[in-house]
């Protein structure tokens, strides 16, 4: 807990319970929570942290009716970036996002309102995206004459595949409600997202964190790999994940028939 003390949060809040169930907030609602480059920066700061402080689950949500706006267009148009300002910028972006990814702790975005731009870009960097009736998807970088710069070309377009995305951004198309669920942009539809992110983040924090490892960080770097190193990857990281204490007692659980059974309720 101690490294998550000395924090200076201007932009985020973070909060951590006992258990370890993180819950990180957009606190910018009077923007829509767009990304500004200090948000940015306490992004990278809040996910570097989060893992060894020993969160076991993070819960992302956003003060106000909206998830996120994007890029702040405020600041970007009055800092009258250059060519090497604004790819720097981006750079910091990726650093945030990579970090949520590839952090091996599970992420869960408790949406609504707005997930646009940048801010969809940051939304698919978390694990398992809860989406309410309100919840809605674009991306209108095309119409506002700029281009994704925070990993939508590999994060949504792996969502939802190369030819949606760039209808998307040609022509603005929004997405909601159960098409939203059907085309890959969120994998939950429900009345109240947060309260369902909460009870997902508790249910994926009763793994063991070796798994969560695994699962919330193997798998990201396993599909950037050719299909061969990615089984050698897979074997090496399955050898140490179950052949650890936590999957013993689970196994053995399992063997004397206490163990739960996987079965539909
Ligand atoms: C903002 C931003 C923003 C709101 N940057 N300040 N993203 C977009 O193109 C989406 C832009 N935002 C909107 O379309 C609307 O604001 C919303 C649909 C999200 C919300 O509408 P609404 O009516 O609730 O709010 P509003 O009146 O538009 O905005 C309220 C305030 O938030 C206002 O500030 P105020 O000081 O005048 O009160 C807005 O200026 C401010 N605000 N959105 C800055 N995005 C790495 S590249 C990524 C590229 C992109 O992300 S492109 C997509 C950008």
């Amino acid at each position: 807990m101690d490294l998550l003390k000395d924090l200076a949060l201007e932009n985020l809040r973070l909060e951590m319970d006992e258990d370890g169930i993180a819950v990180v907030t957009l606190a910018r609602a009077a923007k829509r929570n767009a990304l500004n480059a200090e948000t940015v920066e306490e992004l990278i700061e809040v996910f570097s942290r989060l893992p060894r402080a020993g969160a076991r689950a993070v819960v992302l949500r956003a003060d106000g009716t909206h998830f996120c706006a994007g890029l702040d267009l405020v600041e970007h148009h009055s800092e009258q970036r250059r060519p090497e300002d604004f790819m720097h910028l981006c750079l910091r972006w990726h650093e945030a996002f990579n970090k949520m990814e590839y952090g091996g702790v599970p992420i869960i975005a408790a949406l609504k309102g707005a997930v646009v731009g940048g801010g969809l870009e940051l939304a698919s960097s978390a694990h398992v995206r809860v989406a309410d009736q309100g919840t809605y998807f674009a991306l209108p970088e095309g119409q506002r004459g700029l281009f994704t710069g925070g990993g939508a070309t590999i994060r949504v377009a792996d969502l939802v595949g190369k030819a949606r995305m760039i209808d998307m951004m040609l022509t603005g198309r929004i997405y909601q409600r159960d098409e939203a669920v059907q085309v890959g942009l969120c994998q939950y539809l429900v009345e109240d997202s947060e309260v369902k992110a909460m009870e997902l983040a508790r249910t994926a924090a009763a793994n063991p964190p070796l798994s969560n490892f695994a699962i919330c960080s193997g798998i990201s770097h396993m599909q950037n790999m050719s299909a061969l190193d990615a089984s050698y990857a897979e074997s090496v990281l399955a050898g140490i994940v179950n052949t650890q204490a936590a999957s013993n007692e689970r196994l053995e659980a399992f063997a004397n028939k206490t163990g739960a059974r996987v079965r539909p309720e």
